[in-house]
């Protein structure tokens, strides 16, 4: 008999903790609030399946070279915990280590970059410039010549970069969570949350209301319209993002390639995808539909590249849903207006990485309810206060 991996259940009348959103970033605050805090009277409201969203619909990188202190500390955290997770949730999560690539064809992204490889350095991050021999060397199929619009001047190298299985990560927090006691709903949409003065004191949803001691908004695509309910307006603009993997191939890509320039990046995933994804959608909207002009440029972008790759058909195409703040880096905290009610989101095209540092410190404030560290700086005030903390040269297509 195949085991169960998550369990379903009856909406209790409460939970200590609802956690709106059933992604990779709502199950690793289930997970680490009941194995590191005890608190497992909590519910994960997921309005379609586990792993609807934008967990299921990344290209799985995972990376920590970022360009500011305090994105470099958080991405960091976040790296150093899945090295670990697939132990801690006994589950294979595929996690390739593989060195990550990312190539600068202009003086100006040369210059990022080598102040990203500064910044890694200072902060213990294992990160520095390679020249294109050294490239070539690594990736033999790569094109290094002048040949091509924007030949490559040198990259990003951050060994401890690679991809994982995201859809494993999902799952294996659900079942983690589930194992501790965790209620994951699916099919349970939330239509409104009830307040009484600065308490949030209860979640309508399709499935019937429940009350709770605490609400943690972790949506992607849909946190605006969650934060509107409560008479919050974030500072977020949604876009989709599209990626598409080709037939499967022989291994030959050992590494993951991004090119900011090209705004395009690749890697090959265990069954000899080629996986790909470039910039979000110019224009903010709700759509999940894939197009052929973005699909056009993706592959024109590849082959400035990799120029073997004329003949290789593409397979799939999907989008997911992004949300941009206005300094690339994402939002986790506290809300003034309420007493209990916290927010985790603007994750825009970087979220997959962070969900397990996300879930950690988001756990710890909602247990402890004094904000950690190490988020400290991603507070949602950040914005009326003129602290931004300025990651777009690092947003690995962004620059
Ligand atoms: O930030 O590493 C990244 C990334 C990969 C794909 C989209 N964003």
């Amino acid at each position: 008999m195949p085991e169960q991996m998550w369990r379903n259940h009856d909406l209790k009348s409460s939970y200590d903790v609802v956690i709106v959103g059933g992604g990779a970033h709502g199950l690793a605050t289930a997970y680490y609030l009941a194995t590191r805090h005890g608190i497992t009277n909590v519910a994960v409201l997921e309005q379609k399946y586990v792993g609807f969203g934008a967990s299921g619909r990344n290209t799985a990188i995972l990376r920590a070279n970022y360009r500011t202190a305090e994105g470099i500390r958080f991405y960091n955290q976040s790296l150093k915990l899945y090295e670990t997770l697939a132990q801690a949730l006994d589950f294979n999560l595929m996690f390739s280590q593989q060195g990550h690539f990312t190539l600068g064809h202009s003086t100006a992204s040369m210059a990022a970059l080598t102040t990203r490889a500064e910044m890694n350095k200072a902060e213990g991050v294992d990160s520095y410039m390679v020249t294109p021999p050294e490239i070539k060397r690594m990736i033999p199929e790569i094109d290094i010549s002048s040949r091509p619009r924007y030949p490559i001047l040198g990259a990003l190298y951050h060994p401890p970069g690679g991809i994982i299985r995201h859809d494993a990560v999902v799952w294996g927090f659900a079942r983690g969570a589930d194992r501790q006691g965790v209620h994951v709903h699916q099919l349970t949409q939330v239509e409104d949350i009830l307040t009484e003065g600065d308490r949030i004191v209860g979640v309508k949803t399709n499935r019937g209301t429940v009350g709770c001691g605490a609400v943690v908004s972790a949506t992607a695509g849909w946190s605006s319209e969650i934060c509107r309910l409560v008479g919050i307006k974030l500072p977020i603009a949604t876009h989709p993002l599209q990626a598409f993997v080709t037939q499967g191939l022989k291994p030959w890509l050992h590494h993951v390639v991004v090119s900011s320039t090209l705004h395009i990046y690749l890697s090959q995933s265990d069954r000899g995808e080629l996986v790909c994804g470039g910039a979000v959608d110019s224009f903010p909207q709700y759509s999940l539909r894939s197009t052929l002009d973005v699909l056009e440029s993706y592959a024109m972008h590849v082959l400035e590249l990799f120029p073997m790759l004329h003949n290789i058909k593409v397979q799939r195409q999907w989008a997911g849903m992004c949300d941009m703040t206005p300094d690339y880096a994402p939002i986790l905290s506290p809300i003034d207006a309420y007493q209990n009610f916290y927010i985790t989101c603007g994750w825009g095209t970087w979220g997959f990485k962070a969900a397990p540092a996300s879930g950690y410190n988001m756990a710890e404030l909602v247990a402890t309810g004094s904000v950690p560290a190490t988020i400290a700086p991603f507070s949602y005030d950040r914005f009326l206060k003129n602290q931004l903390l300025g990651e777009k040269a690092a947003a690995s297509v962004g620059s």
